[in-house]
């Protein structure tokens, strides 16, 4: 065989083996092992919205949101779209709303637009909703309306909130968004920071720094070769943490703005 040959035999394989992939890509339910949260329509718009998470439950703490659009008289994907949420909660004295990211991109990938909430408390203290508000880029009308969530308190919490030991004023939120499958070995490490503005907004932090320490509090050790999470964009701090057996191990986190620490608190992850 030469050598022009085998080079477009590999070409050709190359193209096989992409195509076939895009074609499962297309074929493949979407909402595959997603948990459905409930559904509206966005009547202005003429869009259903059906509304999941990728988790069983929806939980205080970082949240991921999954939409998939249609359209309300056909039934067709609608994947040209701008999604503006708000989160609410009524405390009965009081409303306040919370962190959120709406969907980037108004493209939808595999027919699926992905945001996030920041659930600062749990439904315990409440009633939370989120406004949804579609502008349906097919025929250019917006629409919205209102899904009522129960948030739920997890077994381990996911979340952190202080007020800065620097100005004793300022409130941050930090958020754990992954390891969400915590392995044996080096996983990734991802909190997510946001700071209260006032009741209503909570935008993103990069301004802090953030350093951790590993333990197994029931075995009095940690672990080698952890990444102290660095902000990568939009309050997203990545890094890497290590889980050498098991168990249940806490993280403790520090922040700082510049060399002050202005607090933090450690987060259990058991698996
Ligand atoms: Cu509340």
């Amino acid at each position: 065989m030469t050598f022009k040959n085998i080079f477009s035999l590999t070409l050709l394989s190359l193209i096989i083996f992409f195509s076939s992939c895009k074609k499962e890509e297309t074929n493949a339910n979407p909402v595959t092992g997603l948990t459905k949260t409930g559904s509206g329509f966005a009547v202005g718009a003429a869009t259903k919205v059906d509304i999941y998470t990728n988790t069983a439950a929806i939980q205080s703490g970082f949240q991921k949101f999954f939409f998939v659009l249609t359209d309300s008289i056909t039934g067709n994907y609608i994947d040209d779209a701008q999604i503006k949420l708000t989160p609410m909660m009524d405390m009965g004295t009081m409303k306040h709303s919370s962190p959120y990211e709406n969907p980037a991109s108004q493209k939808a990938s595999n027919h699926l637009f992905e945001g996030s909430v920041f659930f600062i408390m749990s439904s315990m203290g409440g009633t939370w909703t989120i406004d949804v508000n579609v502008l349906n880029k097919l025929n250019n009308k917006e629409g919205k309306f209102t899904i009522p969530v129960t948030v739920q308190e997890p077994a381990q919490k996911r979340m952190l909130s202080f007020t800065s030991a620097v100005d004793n004023t300022s409130r941050y939120f930090v958020g754990l968004v992954q390891p969400s499958k915590p392995k044996v070995g080096i996983n990734d490490l991802e909190l997510v920071i946001y700071k209260r503005q006032n009741m209503m907004s909570f935008p993103a932090d990069s301004a802090l720094s953030l350093t951790f320490e590993p333990e197994m509090p029931t075995m009095n050790h940690g672990s080698p070769n952890n990444v102290n999470p660095v902000h990568k964009g939009n309050g997203h701090y990545k890094g890497k943490v290590n889980f050498t057996m098991t168990g249940l191990w806490r993280l403790h986190f520090t922040l700082k703005a510049g060399d002050a620490i202005a607090k933090a608190d450690s987060l259990d992850i058991e698996f």
